[in-house]
Parts: C-alpha cells; sequence; structure tokens
C-alpha cells in the first residue's frame, strides 16, 4: 500500500507547485516605490511617452485581431472619428469605460464612428465579450 501512496503525493505536491508557481498569489509591486505604472491588466505602463501616436490621424484606427486591439496604448484626438477594424471572424465590441463609447464589431467587418468629443484624459477600454484579455488605454489629448 506504501509503495502507491508515495508516488501518488509526490504527484500532487508536484501538480501543486505548478499551479501555485506562476499564476496566483503575484503580490502586489513591493518596491517600495511610488510608482503605479507597472500593475498588470490596470493600463498602467501606457503614457503619453510610451503610446503609439494617433493623434493627428482623423479618422484614427485600431485594429482588432487575434482577440487583441493594436495599438492597445495610443493618443488621439478627441474631436477626432475613430474606424476599427475587425479581422477577426468572431465578434467583438470597442467599449471606453465610464463614457457613452460601446461600439458592436461584427465579425469581419469596418466600424466607422464619429468623434465622442471625449475630453482629454486617460481612458480605459475593452471588449467587453472578451474583457480584461482584450484591452487597452487611449490617452486622449
Ligand atoms: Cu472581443
Amino acid at each position: 500500500m506504501r509503495r502507491v501512496t508515495i508516488p501518488l503525493v509526490a504527484l500532487l505536491m508536484l501538480g501543486a507547485a505548478a499551479c501555485g508557481g506562476d499564476s496566483s498569489e503575484t503580490p502586489p509591486s513591493d518596491d517600495g516605490g511610488a510608482v503605479i505604472t507597472e500593475s498588470p491588466g490596470g493600463g498602467g505602463g501606457c503614457t503619453e511617452d510610451t503610446a503609439t501616436d494617433l493623434s493627428g490621424d482623423d479618422p484614427f484606427t485600431v485594429v482588432a485581431e487575434n482577440i487583441r486591439f493594436s495599438p492597445d496604448c495610443f493618443t488621439a484626438s478627441g474631436s477626432a472619428a475613430i474606424t476599427i477594424e475587425n479581422r477577426d471572424g468572431v465578434d467583438h465590441t470597442f467599449t471606453i469605460e465610464g463614457t457613452q463609447v460601446d461600439a458592436p464589431l461584427p465579425a469581419n467587418e469596418t466600424f466607422n464612428g464619429e468623434s465622442a468629443g471625449l475630453q482629454p484624459g486617460t481612458y480605459g477600454f475593452l471588449c467587453t465579450i472578451h474583457g480584461a484579455s482584450m484591452s487597452g488605454t487611449v490617452i486622449v489629448v
């Protein structure tokens, strides 16, 4: 009986170690600094310095492909129209949190929208179908 039990326990421990190692209980950054640019999934790290500059484009164009937005960190003019190409064979949305922008993006179609007239600021956007895995940040200038 022991010969069976021991390998099972070893396997369970290996499994637990593999699961806990990289996906759960990641502590928030504890480097002691006040910098909050590296929080995962929060759009942190997207600043005017790192953003793709689309502020001169009217319309500006965002591509939805492979369940991602590209660019997913960009600047745009609040008065510019917006074009979004959905190159995926599945539906998406382009939804800017805290605003009325909530555009449906049917599979393989291109959305052309008027300016939403957003005030300058930093906004998180996402696809409400795919959630945080398909999200980004737009900095309206
Ligand atoms: Cu989506």
